[in-house]
């Protein structure tokens, strides 16, 4: 049997080329030898207060990059999580399996609840729905960036429990992270990661943005003094990630950029990482326009739907029966 792939995408803003670069890339490298299912989670969007009109917005064009991104609808399953009940439901029985102690512990929780009045409960509670979505469809390996791992951790954790208590077998994925691009970083502040959620525009590079935008983001780009293009990530991180950058959108390896631009000014490395970010992005673009209002992506999505939901009953049913809940089927 083919190996099975599940990885998830929040609708919050506009991807990011860091999502790109993490996760997408390898989404559609792997469609192709693996079982795929990619999932909008908009359940986990909700964790954080979302304006209605603009989580739907969101929701129908994060489907559109993922069809414009290279996802092949008849290879892979698209779907979008709240249209199939099961991950609620398989959420609240992880949650039970759950310790507070070990969600306290997640750095993303940290990262998000740090410093907010009214965080919500749902956010200490994300990872074990995270965990929920992989274990329904016998997931084996995760492709996401290096930001997911302690939450891959988790997941794997809860599926041992869940094994040991109830004797069934849940599949313990693995994780599967980028060589290069794991981890781009904000383009203002080089030591954090690129983030959709970012309030800070000039911080992020998004998939629709126009050329002219691309090009004065990456111009106004935090570097360094020293005026030398080298990979270092402690001690030049803005420099680094503009190469990881263009490396991941040119396909050309960091050393071959490196000698590339020996000699050359930082204006000159930032005309060139923009070429070659708007070149990558320009046939995503064109496809995007042509897909997010039409009725193809709703077949799309009908279809995903269906597909997923007739896996997850499947498993969710194995789970309840293994813990004794409802009557036995
Ligand atoms: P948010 O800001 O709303 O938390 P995000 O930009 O972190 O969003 P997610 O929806 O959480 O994006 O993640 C989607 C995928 O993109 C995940 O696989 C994640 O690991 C990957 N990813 C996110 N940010 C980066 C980044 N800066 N570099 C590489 N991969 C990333
Ligand atoms: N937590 C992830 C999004 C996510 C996910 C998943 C990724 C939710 N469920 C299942 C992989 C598999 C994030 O914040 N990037």
């Amino acid at each position: 049997m083919m190996k099975k792939i599940f990885s998830g995408v929040q609708p919050t803003g506009t991807v990011t080329i860091g999502n790109y670069i993490g996760a997408f890339r390898q989404f559609t490298e792997l469609q192709h030898e693996y079982d795929c299912l990619f999932c909008i989670v908009d359940q986990h969007a909700i964790t954080m207060r979302q304006d209605p009109k603009e989580l739907s917005r969101t929701i129908r064009s994060l489907a559109a990059l993922y069809v414009a991104s290279g996802i092949d609808p008849e290879k892979a399953i698209l779907f979008i999580q709240s249209e199939v009940p099961a991950h609620a439901q398989a959420g609240w029985i992880m949650q039970c399996l759950s310790y507070i102690g070990e969600l306290e512990r997640m750095t993303q929780f940290k990262d998000k609840s740090e410093g907010q009045d009214g965080v919500s409960s749902a956010l200490l509670t994300y990872p074990p729905l995270m965990a929920a979505d992989i274990l329904l469809y016998n997931t084996d390996i995760v492709p996401v960036g290096d930001d997911q791992t302690q939450h891959l951790e988790l997941t794997r954790n809860l599926a041992e429990r869940f094994n040991s208590r109830y004797g069934d077998s849940l599949t313990i994925p693995e994780i599967r992270t980028p060589k290069t691009g794991a981890r781009i970083k904000s383009l203002q502040e080089p030591l954090k990661k690129m983030s959709k959620s970012d309030p800070n525009q000039k911080a992020t590079i998004s998939l629709l943005d126009t050329p002219k935008v691309i090009e004065k983001k990456i111009k106004s780009a935090v570097t360094d003094s020293e005026g030398i293009v080298a990979f270092d990530e402690a001690n030049k991180p803005g420099v680094s990630n503009l190469l990881s950058i263009e490396s991941a959108m040119s396909g050309q390896s960091i050393e071959a950029l490196v000698s590339k631009y020996d000699g050359l000014r930082y204006g000159d490395f930032k005309a060139g990482v923009a070429e070659a970010v708007i070149g990558h992005l320009a046939p995503i673009q064109e496809k995007y326009y042509n897909l997010v209002e039409s009725s193809t992506l709703d077949d799309i999505l009908d279809d995903g739907r269906e597909r997923a939901n007739a896996i997850a009953t499947v498993t969710l049913q194995k789970m309840e029966n293994a813990m004794g809940l409802g009557r036995q089927r």
